[in-house]
C-alpha cells in the first residue's frame, strides 16, 4: 500500500532515531562487561563514569529504543491493516514530544546529572530535566493512541459491524491500552515525589512508596515491550516460514493478549520480595499472579510451535509424519525472499525459552532470595528484552525501513548471521551471569575494581571465570550488532530501487474462532484496572504510613552525604532557633 510521504518520513525517523541512540546503548553494554571483568580497572572511560554508562545503557536500550519503536510499529500496523490515514499533526506532535523528551533526558545523563540507572530509585536523585524528559517521552508515545489509533479503530468497527478487527491491530491496541494504565503510578511518582525533590520544593521523600509506584509500572512495562514482538510472531512468522504458512489459532492469540491485559498488573511486588515494610501476604499474592502471567507466554509457545509445525508440514509432505524432523525444514538461515527475517524470530524464541525459565525462578518467592540483586537477574532480562524483543525489533525495523523507503535490504548475508551471533552471545552471557549469580556475583557493581581485583581485600576468585566468559559473550553480541548495523545503515544510505510500498506478510488463521467474549475490549480493561487497584491498595497503604515526603533526603552516586537537607536537620535548626 502507498503511504503518505509525511507520515512515511515520520515513521522512518521513529525507526532511525532510536537506532542511532542504540549504538551508544550497545557500546555501554560492552563497557559493562569490560569493567565488571576487570579488563578496565577504573571508574570512568573517555570521560563517562561507570554508573553514568550503566544509566545510558539501561535507559537507551530498555526505555527509549523500545518505546519509540513500539510507536513506529503501532503506526505501521494501524495504517496497513485498517487502511485509514494517520493525521500528520498528531504524528508531528508525538514525534516532537518523544524526541524532545529523549534529548532532554540525554542531556542530563551525558552531563553526569542523572547517574540514577534506568530504575531511578530514590533516594538517588537526578536533575529535573531527566524526569521531565522521561515524562515527555511517555506523553508523546500515548498521543497516537488517542488521536489516531482509537478513532480509526472505532471508525473501522462502525464500517465492519460484527467483524473481528485484524489480529495485529488487536495486539497493538491491547498493548497500548496497557501502556496507558501502567504509566499512571510512575507518573504519580515523578510528579509528586521525584520532581518536587529534584526542584528543591521538598527536602525528603519516601523511597519505599516511590519504589512501589515504580514497580507497579516496572513489571507491566516488560509486557509492553514483549507484546509487539508477539504480535509479529503471530502474524508475520507463520507466513514467512514457508511463504504461505498459517497461524494455528487466532482465538488462542487473542486470548493470550487478554490474559496479558489481566495479569500484567498485579505482579510488581515480585521485584520487592526482599523489601521491608510491605505485607508478606500481598507479596505472596503477587507471586501467584506472576505465575498467572507466565500462562499467556506458554500459550504463545504452543501456538507459535503449532503454527510452525502446521505450516512446514503443509508445505513439505515428506515430513508430515515426523515428530521432530520437520524442525530441520525451518529456514533458520535463508536469503530467499523475506525468509531472512525468520532467523530473527527463531533466534529470539530460543532465547526466550531460557528467559521464561529464569523468570519463573525469579518469581518463586523463596528462590528469589537466592538470586535477587545478583547477576542472575541481568542474565534473565538479556534473554527476554535483550533477546526475543530486541531481535524481533531489529529484524522488523530493517524490514520496514526497506519497505517504507523503497530500498533493497543490503548485506543480507550479514543480516541473516547477525541474530545467530547475538543468540550465541546472549546464551553464553546468560549462562555466565546466571551461574555466577547463584554464587552471589552482584549486579550493578563495578566489580573490576573491587571483587574481581586481586589486590582488593574483597577479592572473590570464584567469580573471575564467569566474568571473563561474559566478556567473550559481549564481544560476540557486539559483532552480531555490527553485522546488523552494516545492513541497516547500508540499506538506509543506498538509493531507492522501487517505489515505497508497505506490505506486511500476514498469516491467515487455520482455526479462525469467533470468540465473541474477546471482541469487546472495554469490559476487560475495566476488570484489569480494578484488579490492579485491589492488588495495590494494601501495599500502598503499608508503604504510605510515613507519608509521601518523609524518610530520606536525596543522594547522588558520588558521596555518602545527602544532597538535599534532611528534614531532621531542619527540625534541629528550628529547635536551636527557638532555644536562642
Ligand atoms: Fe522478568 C526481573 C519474572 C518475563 C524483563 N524481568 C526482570 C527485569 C527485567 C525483566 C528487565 O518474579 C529486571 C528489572 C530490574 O532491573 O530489577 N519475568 C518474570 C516472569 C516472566 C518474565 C515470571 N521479564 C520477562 C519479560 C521481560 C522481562 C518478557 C522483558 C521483555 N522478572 C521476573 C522477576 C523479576 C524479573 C520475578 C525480579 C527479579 C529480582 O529479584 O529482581 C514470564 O513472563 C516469563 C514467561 C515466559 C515463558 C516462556 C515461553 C516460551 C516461548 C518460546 C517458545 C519457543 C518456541 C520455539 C515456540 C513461559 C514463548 C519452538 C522451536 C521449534 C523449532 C519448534
Amino acid at each position: 500500500m502507498k503511504v503518505d510521504k509525511t507520515i512515511r518520513n515520520i515513521i522512518v525517523a521513529e525507526i532511525v532515531f532510536p537506532i542511532l541512540l542504540l549504538v551508544f546503548g550497545i557500546y555501554h553494554g560492552l563497557m559493562q562487561v569490560l569493567y565488571r571483568a576487570g579488563v578496565i580497572k577504573d571508574m570512568s572511560v573517555g570521560g563517562i563514569e561507570y554508573y553514568q554508562g550503566l544509566t545510558l545503557h539501561g535507559v537507551i536500550n530498555a526505555i527509549v529504543f523500545t518505546t519509540i519503536l513500539i510507536v513506529a510499529f503501532g503506526n505501521i500496523v494501524f495504517l496497513y491493516y485498517l487502511k485509514k490515514p494517520l493525521r500528520p499533526a498528531v504524528q508531528w506532535l508525538s514525534l516532537i514530544l518523544m524526541f524532545g523528551g529523549t534529548l532532554m533526558a540525554a542531556w542530563a545523563m551525558f552531563t553526569k546529572k542523572a547517574n540514577v540507572l534506568y530504575t531511578f530509585y530514590p533516594p538517588l536523585l537526578a536533575h529535573w530535566t531527566f524526569y521531565l524528559g522521561a515524562a515527555l517521552l511517555i506523553i508523546g508515545s500515548i498521543i497516537p493512541l488517542f488521536f489516531d489509533w482509537l478513532p480509526n479503530y472505532l471508525a473501522w468497527k462502525r464500517e465492519n459491524p460484527g467483524q473481528k478487527v485484524p489480529l495485529a491491530v488487536y495486539g497493538i491496541l491491547v498493548n497500548h491500552i496497557m501502556w496507558v494504565i501502567m504509566v499512571v503510578p510512575v507518573v504519580i511518582e515523578v510528579l509528586f515525589q521525584l520532581l518536587p525533590l529534584s526542584l528543591g520544593l521538598v527536602q525528603e521523600i519516601n523511597p519505599s512508596l516511590a519504589r512501589t509506584l515504580f514497580w507497579a509500572f516496572g513489571h507491566p512495562v516488560v509486557y509492553f515491550w514483549l507484546l509487539p514482538a508477539y504480535t509479529f510472531l503471530y502474524t508475520v512468522l507463520p507466513n514467512i516460514v514457508t511463504g504461505e504458512g498459517k497461524l494455528y489459532s487466532d482465538g488462542a492469540a487473542r486470548l493470550a493478549f487478554i490474559l496479558f491485559l489481566i495479569f500484567s498488573f498485579p505482579v510488581g511486588l515480585h521485584h520487592q520480595f526482599t523489601e521491608p515494610g510491605i505485607t508478606n501476604n500481598y507479596k505472596l499474592i503477587h507471586a501467584l499472579f506472576t505465575f498467572g502471567v507466565a500462562v499467556p507466554s506458554m500459550l504463545t509457545a504452543f501456538t507459535v510451535a503449532s503454527s510452525l509445525e502446521y505450516s512446514i508440514k503443509s508445505k513439505y509432505p515428506e515430513v508430515k509424519d515426523s515428530l521432530f524432523y520437520w524442525w530441520t525444514k525451518i529456514p533458520y538461515i535463508s536469503l530467499e525472499g523475506n525468509k531472512w527475517l525468520v532467523s530473527y524470530f527463531m533466534a529470539g524464541l530460543f532465547l526466550f525459552f531460557v528467559g521464561g525459565i529464569t523468570g519463573i525462578i525469579n518469581a518463586s518467592y523463596n528462590m528469589n532470595q537466592v538470586v535477587h540483586n545478583t547477576s542472575f537477574v541481568p542474565g534473565h532480562f538479556h534473554t527476554t528484552v535483550g533477546g526475543l524483543v530486541t531481535l524481533v525489533f531489529l529484524g522488523m525495523s530493517l524490514y520496514f525501513l526497506s519497505q517504507l523507503t523503497g530500498k533493497e535490504v543490503r548485506f543480507k548475508g550479514l543480516a541473516v548471521l547477525a541474530p545467530w551471533l547475538w543468540w550465541q552471545g546472549m546464551l553464553i552471557f546468560e549462562y555466565a551471569m546466571s551461574v555466577a549469580g547463584m554464587h552471589g556475583f552482584p549486579r550493578r557493581t563495578n566489580t573490576g575494581i573491587s571483587y574481581l581485583n586481586p589486590e582488593s581485600p574483597l577479592y572473590r576468585p570464584e567469580w573471575v571465570g564467569y566474568a571473563e566468559l561474559s566478556v567473550f559473550a559481549g564481544v560476540l553480541i557486539v559483532i552480531g550488532f555490527v553485522f546488523w548495523a552494516v545492513s541497516f545503515f547500508g540499506t538506509l544510505l543506498s538509493p531507492a530501487v522501487r517505489e515505497a510500498d508497505l506490505e506486511i506478510p500476514t498469516a491467515q488463521a487455520y482455526h479462525d474462532e469467533q470468540m465473541p467474549a474477546l471482541q469487546k475490549l472495554a469490559p476487560w480493561v475495566v476488570f484489569s484496572s480494578l484488579l490492579f487497584l485491589i492488588s495495590y491498595i494494601p501495599p500502598l497503604y503499608d508503604v504510605m504510613k510515613r507519608g509521601v515526603f518523609h524518610d530520606s533526603p536525596g543522594y547522588n552516586d558520588k558521596n555518602p552525604a545527602p544532597i538535599t537537607k534532611p528534614q531532621t536537620a531542619k527540625e534541629d535548626e528550628k529547635k536551636t532557633a527557638e532555644v536562642k
